[in-house]
């Protein structure tokens, strides 16, 4: 690897949300794999990894991505491979918000939001923070969503573990638009 945390934690993001096989790994059912296995299979892939590395990853900076437990390692969210997380549905904030850029926004008023190839579409529960996702392909826009009124019409809520909330999709209706 790069020693490079950050880039560190995108390679492993990319193996541990969408391609595990790129390094030969499987995951179990709630997308889990072993942490001796998977240093093991990034030094057989050319990526070798120490224990310090990855601990570093783990910590995060700015972004917290992987939980660990009992010797197994997981990205917190952001799958697009099926994985059962284990969240239990919680009641939202009235409000949370989804940072965009100004070039999706007709299909958003079209369809509303869509999860793609993730599970979930991702929610922040402050602006700010929805404002640097969306700073991630542009100029953001920050859209508000009406959670609360999306909880009593039966659509679940999640939060991962780093406090990202998730939801299978947002109708159009729920959304306050620019
Ligand atoms: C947009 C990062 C057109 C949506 C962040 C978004 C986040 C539509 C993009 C996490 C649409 C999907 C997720 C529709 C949604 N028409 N565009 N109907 N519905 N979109 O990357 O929320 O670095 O899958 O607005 O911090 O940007 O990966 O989702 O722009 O938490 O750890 O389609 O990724 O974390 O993009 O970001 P993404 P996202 P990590």
């Amino acid at each position: 690897m790069t020693g490079d945390p950050a880039a560190d934690s995108r390679f492993l993001a990319y193996v541990l949300r969408h391609n595990p096989s790129a390094i030969g790994v499987t995951l179990d059912g709630a997308g889990w794999v072993a942490v001796d296995v998977l240093l093991a299979a990034m030094a057989r892939h050319g990526r070798p990894l120490s224990r310090e590395a990855l601990g570093a990853v783990v910590a995060g900076g700015d972004k917290r991505r992987f939980e660990t437990s009992g010797g197994r390692i997981r990205a917190m969210q952001g799958h697009s491979v099926p994985v059962d997380l284990g969240l239990e549905p919680l009641a939202p904030p009235a409000v949370l918000f989804h940072g965009t850029v100004p070039r999706f926004l007709a299909g958003i008023r079209a369809h509303g939001l869509r999860s793609g190839r993730r599970t979930h579409v991702h929610l922040s529960a402050d602006d700010q923070t929805a404002a640097a996702v969306g700073a991630r392909r542009g100029t953001p826009v920050v859209l508000r969503v009406d959670a609360a009124g999306m909880y009593r019409a039966g659509q679940l809520f999640y939060r991962a573990v780093n406090g990202v909330w998730l939801t299978a999709e947002v109708p159009p209706q729920w959304i306050v638009l620019p």
